[in-house]
């Protein structure tokens, strides 16, 4: 396989998937709830997964697509080359605040992430990796991360991680608040993966992601030397729903050591 040709090809989707979603908010969206009220779709997500899926099934017939929109194959293992897609992640973003949402692809071979793409599409920086190439924002190398104790770093949240919750003894999240400089949330786990790559975050921890929301950013990370795990420290399966956090490796150890207590 040659991976700078795939890397330049899937760059070239991305940013002709890109140009279709900046056009589309000079048209009426269509939206459309899934699982539950909050959780919603627009016709522009299922267009960009279509768009991609008709791209490379054309031109990579043997490639797999695990697309968040469920126009993709069925996908029960990573075995072969595997398209990790979220053709809008931070749909709720791209609805109510048109910005601070991304295209999130990963391309995995055989479960190993080989290339890794973010693409922020109003801000138009594309952030990417390709595994041991390193990583960059647009064409320029993102330097790799220095370790930060957590009372200097500051850390992607949501809020109802903070309230109580199903999944973690929200106590120790509320610790966690109070022991670190900050707390940010920018409802897109790819925009937050990107931000902790780059160092504006120092750690993202969330109690429910899929596989298309964090494949290509963990690509990206990995690349500047950060850790990705689910919150047990466990490799994330990338089959299903995770719980999961990023972070510089003494930082991630901190956090998960002292600060996360999930509930059975
Ligand atoms: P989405 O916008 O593609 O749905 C918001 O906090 C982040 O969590 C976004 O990346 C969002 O992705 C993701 N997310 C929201 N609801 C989710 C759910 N029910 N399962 C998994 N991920 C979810
Ligand atoms: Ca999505």
């Amino acid at each position: 396989m040659d991976w700078g040709l795939l890397d330049r090809y899937a760059k070239s989707l991305i940013k002709e998937a890109g140009h279709k979603i900046r056009v589309s908010f000079f048209s009426e969206i269509e939206i459309d709830s899934k699982a539950s009220a909050n959780d919603l779709v627009t016709n522009i997500d299922r267009q960009v997964e279509q768009f991609f899926i008709r791209k490379i099934k054309n031109d990579y017939p043997d490639h797999k697509i695990l697309g968040e929109e469920g126009f993709g194959d069925v996908v029960r293992t990573l075995d072969g080359v595997v398209w990790l897609l979220d053709p809008i992640d931070g749909t709720m973003n791209f609805i109510h605040q048109k910005r601070n949402f991304a295209i999130s692809l990963g391309i995995y071979v055989d479960g190993i992430g080989v290339l890794g793409y973010i693409y922020d599409v109003v801000n138009d920086e594309l952030y990417h990796a390709i595994k041991d190439g390193g990583a960059y924002l647009n064409d320029e190398r993102l330097p790799y991360l220095s370790s930060i104790p957590l009372s200097e770093a500051i850390i992607g949240l949501n809020a109802s991680w903070v309230a109580p919750n199903q999944y973690m003894d929200h106590k120790k999240t509320i610790e966690l608040v109070q022991s670190c400089r900050g707390t940010r949330s920018y409802g897109s786990a790819a925009i937050e993966l990107a931000y902790v790559s780059t160092g504006r975050l120092n750690s993202y921890i969330s109690m429910r992601l899929s596989p298309w929301d964090i494949a290509g950013g963990m690509v990206i990370a990995s690349e500047v030397g950060a850790v990705a795990t689910n919150l047990k420290g466990e490799k994330q399966q990338l089959l299903g729903q995770d719980t999961f956090i990023v972070a510089v490796p003494s930082l991630h150890k901190d956090i998960l050591d002292n600060y996360i207590s999930l509930k059975e």
